[in-house]
């Protein structure tokens, strides 16, 4: 199977509740290795390519909204099926549907305030992590 890579943003409320730590800890225990993590605040540009499959749907407005509220902290992560895994970890969409456990579950607030956002599969990582991070800045260790 060997190492893979997924992509993460710990989103504006995440930032604003002083969570950062809570969520990284739980991040770093589940066995990721953190290759690339920066603290910024996205541009409209930056949030409608991250969100570019949602452009027309009725809460495309509200994501944009608040993707680009307030600071985010957006990571590239390594792990042994990392995709699925971090998947796993952070729960369903719904923090309500979010089985126990999940950060989504634990932490989140409502739909749109869920916490987190990951890559939904090896496409959306690479797809995604170039939004927000330059092949030099992603350290190989
Ligand atoms: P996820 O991959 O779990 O973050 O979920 P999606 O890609 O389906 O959705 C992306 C974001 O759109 C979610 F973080 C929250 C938001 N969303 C809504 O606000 N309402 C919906 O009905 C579905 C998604």
């Amino acid at each position: 199977m060997g190492l893979e890579r997924t992509f993460a943003i710990l989103k504006p409320e995440t930032v604003e509740r002083r969570l950062i730590g809570e969520v990284l800890r739980r991040i770093e225990e589940a066995g990721f290795k953190i290759l690339a993590l920066k603290l910024l605040r996205a541009s409209r540009e930056q949030a409608e390519r991250l969100y570019e499959v949602h452009a027309g749907k009725p809460f495309y407005g509200e994501l944009i909204d608040h993707i680009t509220s307030g600071p985010i902290v957006p990571m590239v992560l390594e792990a042994e099926n990392a995709v699925e895994k971090l998947r796993r970890l952070i729960g369903a969409t719904d923090p309500a549907k979010a089985e126990p456990g999940t950060i989504r579950r634990d932490l989140g607030i409502s739909i749109t305030k869920n916490v987190i956002h990951a890559a939904d599969s090896r496409e959306s990582y690479e797809r995604e992590h170039k939004i927000f991070f330059t092949p030099e800045e992603i350290l190989n260790y």
